[in-house]
């Protein structure tokens, strides 16, 4: 008798979808705050999936991860303590902690079970949460940065889609929170979504950005298993600007996407997406 094959669709617009052959279903739960499901799909290996919406996959995380965080990270010259709101994976903590003039990382997750998912599942993906430079502090990520001024060099918004919990990660008097929470020289990025489906989005939160930091850019990445695959990222900075950064002097760290050639070609757009930051 034939097998039968299990497929599993995100819905990524209302006309699209993007499906996988799934081998097993590893882990699914409601927690407090959303849907999650832990796949192992044949294409991608384990992907770790929230409402719906892809997350995160063994075979292309690493495109994501590094993008979000080298890129920040070597735009500031002595990143000594960072704060990833989200991000309850860890991926971003790794890549962050392969810096070593970060003496600490903080990951603030609201929901505690996706970091719980996460390290026992996709152990390649959380492994640095166990590091001593890393600590985790389960609340409300806008609720943390309004609370705390002054504290950080960078921070990084590893969000989900803006819908349920991460709205409020999309509005302005976040962007302005994020900026009281940063030191005088510091600066942010945040996951912006697709320049194909999202063009709205980017739009706005560039432009809150920008009328918040003295300097703010778009750069893009290419992760495969995200809606249309292109996908943006927007930075606020008080001081400096990832364009002048001097890129002889970027120490080589272990990646398999990011490198000192691509920190400044990230940053050149095509037409299309200069359009929608115009
Ligand atoms: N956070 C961004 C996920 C957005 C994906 N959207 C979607 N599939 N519709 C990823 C968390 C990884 N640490």
């Amino acid at each position: 008798m034939a097998e039968m094959e299990l497929w599993f669709t995100e819905q990524q617009t209302p006309d699209l979808g993007f499906t996988c052959k799934i081998t097993k279903t590893i882990y699914t739960a409601k927690t407090q705050y959303q849907d999650l499901a832990i796949l192992e799909t044949k294409q991608f290996g384990r992907m770790l999936v929230l409402d719906g919406a892809v997350q995160t996959t063994i075979a292309d995380e690493f495109c994501y991860h590094e993008l979000i965080s080298h890129v920040p990270l070597f735009t500031h010259p002595n990143p000594k303590k960072v704060a990833v709101i989200g991000g309850g994976d860890g991926g971003v903590i790794r890549e962050i902690l392969k810096h070593d003039e970060v003496e600490k990382a903080y990951l603030i997750e609201i929901d505690r079970e996706v970091i719980e998912a996460s390290k026992k599942y996709l152990p390649e993906i959380s492994c640095a949460l166990d590091d001593e430079r890393a600590e985790v502090v389960i609340t409300d990520g806008i609720k943390f940065v309004s609370e705390n001024k002054n504290m950080f060099d960078v921070i990084i918004v590893d969000s989900t889609d803006p819908v349920g919990p991460a709205v409020g990660l999309f509005q302005d008097s976040f962007y302005k929170a994020v900026f009281e929470c940063l030191k005088e020289d510091g600066l942010f990025v945040a996951q912006t979504e697709s320049p194909f489906y999202d063009q709205d989005l980017i739009k706005n939160v560039f432009h809150a950005v920008k009328s918040i930091f003295p300097i703010t850019r778009l750069y893009l990445g290419f992760i495969p298993t995200y809606p249309s695959g292109l996908w943006s990222f927007t930075l606020g900075s008080k001081k400096y600007d990832p364009l002048e950064v001097d890129i002889s002097k970027i120490k080589r760290i272990d990646t398999k996407y990011y490198n000192p050639e691509l920190h400044k070609a990230l940053f050149a757009l095509p037409t299309f997406v200069q359009e929608i930051i115009k």
